[in-house]
């Protein structure tokens, strides 16, 4: 078949698809544009699953959805970050077991990087910004540091997984170039592309930001599921002997993906897909809620979230509802290969968002207030699908203080903060002297690279390695 007779084939399919669905408008321009336009518009209609967006649109796009009744909301179980004497037994053959399958080579990094990051107004992909409050260090590199020190650590090549979206797939590829790799050998950091979606304007019809483009948006970080089997993600592992993959989002420079407890008790009780929780920092604060509906574990986003049920107590004064998603999961190969069928699909959330584009006559239309819905899925919405889930208590100011908001809380300001006083703790546990301001905190901007120390018994094995450390000074261990 020549190139025309396929563009017109497709043209006319395409066209069929979309006045079922009245949303011929967008072949509005089709006369004007020339052959590659053409074959690119027509990419993007054909990339929409209208089997999974048909049953939504009068629910999610034309309407609000209906929150559902939590009535047989009550909080998970959590193990908590201290065993005590009950636990202690328990967590020791935990960790001797998550050690064994980190050295046995059974677990892989995944890191989501697919959002557009329109908070933190960083120009390029997340993961490319400098987070460290001294050293220089990006997220992507840290995370890289982090790779290579575990594999050092449990002599095994770790591969990390890194999933993008079109939006930043293309720079993201290239930083890693531009860097090497960051030294980790580029077959073993495989980034693949997450979904896509169109956004849809109130009245539910496609919105086009060019004569050839629609509006499209990442599927959310629910699509890695779907994209890892897409990619071929998960028969990569299968062929490296993977079973465990640890997720972690991007913004988040405290994460521990190699944790051996968390993942020696993820394996101990067979679960499919386990979480990190820490107690949360108020009532109302802005992260999911790790509940049980119906029997089934399941996080409650901040949003949906019954506000008397934030507030609730328990006799002993303590919040009822005080286990707060980190987003740190960790999930089987098995299980995601095992829910990623045919008919697999996550519940669709819906955003309201600003969304500029073109008008009628073909003008650009830019918004001062949202005028078009996304949807989106999330991951943690796959843990009511599990057989088996676990979930882990940690302590916050030790794996969590992640990077979303220019200013205030979870910003940068607030996350040097948080870096400086993990690696103040570290440094004096092993008994390493890190002056003090009359405030009380370090006087001294320091911070140490994976590759020098992922712990404080590794810091104790290198004290002589690390200088004196003088108030003012900014000090980058590695
Ligand atoms: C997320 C959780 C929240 C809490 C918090 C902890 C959701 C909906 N909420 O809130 O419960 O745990 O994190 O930090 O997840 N991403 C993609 N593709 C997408 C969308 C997002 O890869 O299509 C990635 C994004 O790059 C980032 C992560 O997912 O690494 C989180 O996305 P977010 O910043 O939109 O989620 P947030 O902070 O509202």
């Amino acid at each position: 078949m020549s190139t025309t007779t396929k563009t017109e084939t497709r043209y006319e399919n395409a066209r069929e698809t979309l006045a079922t669905r009245g949303q011929t408008h967008v072949l509005r321009w089709w006369q004007e544009l020339d052959d590659d336009r053409r074959t690119q518009l027509l990419d993007d209609i054909e990339s929409i699953p209208w089997s999974l967006l048909d049953p939504v649109i009068p629910t999610h796009v034309l309407a609000a959805p209906k929150t559902t009744t939590l009535s047989n909301l009550a909080p998970a179980e959590v193990l908590p970050s201290d065993p005590g004497e009950k636990l202690a037994k328990q967590y020791a053959d935990a960790r001797e077991l998550g050690e064994r399958l980190l050295k046995g080579g059974k677990v892989a990094a995944f890191t989501v990087a697919g959002g557009q990051g329109t908070r933190l107004g960083h120009d390029g992909p997340k993961g490319t910004l400098v987070v460290t409050p001294v050293g220089g260090r990006t997220l992507f590199h840290l995370f890289a540091e982090t790779v290579q020190a575990a594999s050092t650590r449990y002599r095994c090549e770790i591969p990390w997984y890194i999933m993008t979206s079109e939006a930043n797939h293309h720079d993201t590829h290239t930083y890693f170039c531009e860097h090497e790799w960051f030294d980790l050998s580029p077959d073993s950091v495989k980034l693949f592309s997450q979904g896509m979606l169109p956004a849809f304007d109130f009245n539910g019809k496609l919105l086009l930001t060019e004569k050839h483009r629609l509006a499209r948006a990442p599927d959310g970080h629910g699509g890695s599921l779907k994209a890892m089997i897409a990619s071929g993600a998960t028969a990569d592992m299968r062929s490296r002997g993977i079973e465990i993959i640890s997720y972690f989002q991007v913004d988040n420079p405290l994460v521990k993906p190699f944790d051996p407890l968390f993942v020696g008790l993820h394996a101990q009780s067979r679960s499919e897909m386990s979480t990190k929780v820490a107690r949360k920092a108020s009532d109302l604060e802005k992260v999911g809620n790790l509940c049980v509906v119906d029997g089934k574990t399941c996080v409650v986003e901040y949003s949906d979230f019954p506000e008397a049920l934030a507030h609730e107590k328990n006799d002993d004064g303590t919040r009822r509802f005080d286990a707060g998603n980190l987003a740190i999961h960790l999930l089987n190969v098995d299980f995601v290969e095992r829910i990623v069928g045919s008919d697999f699909r996550l519940p669709f959330r819906r955003a309201e968002k600003k969304v500029s584009h073109l008008d009628e006559a073909g003008q650009p239309v830019e918004t001062e207030s949202p005028n078009a819905v996304k949807l989106e899925t999330f991951v943690f919405d796959a843990l009511p699908l599990a057989e088996e889930t676990l979930a882990l208590e940690v302590d916050r100011a030790e794996e969590f203080s992640p990077v979303k908001n220019a200013t205030g809380a979870d910003s940068l300001e607030s996350s040097h903060r948080d870096q400086i006083r993990r690696t103040a703790r570290w440094l004096q546990a092993a008994g390493i002297d890190v002056p003090k301001s009359p405030d009380g905190e370090p006087a001294t901007i320091v911070a140490i690279s994976p590759t020098f120390a992922m712990d404080i018994a590794e810091i104790k094995g290198k004290r002589d390695q690390i200088p004196d450390l003088k108030p003012g000074d900014r000090v980058w261990i590695e």
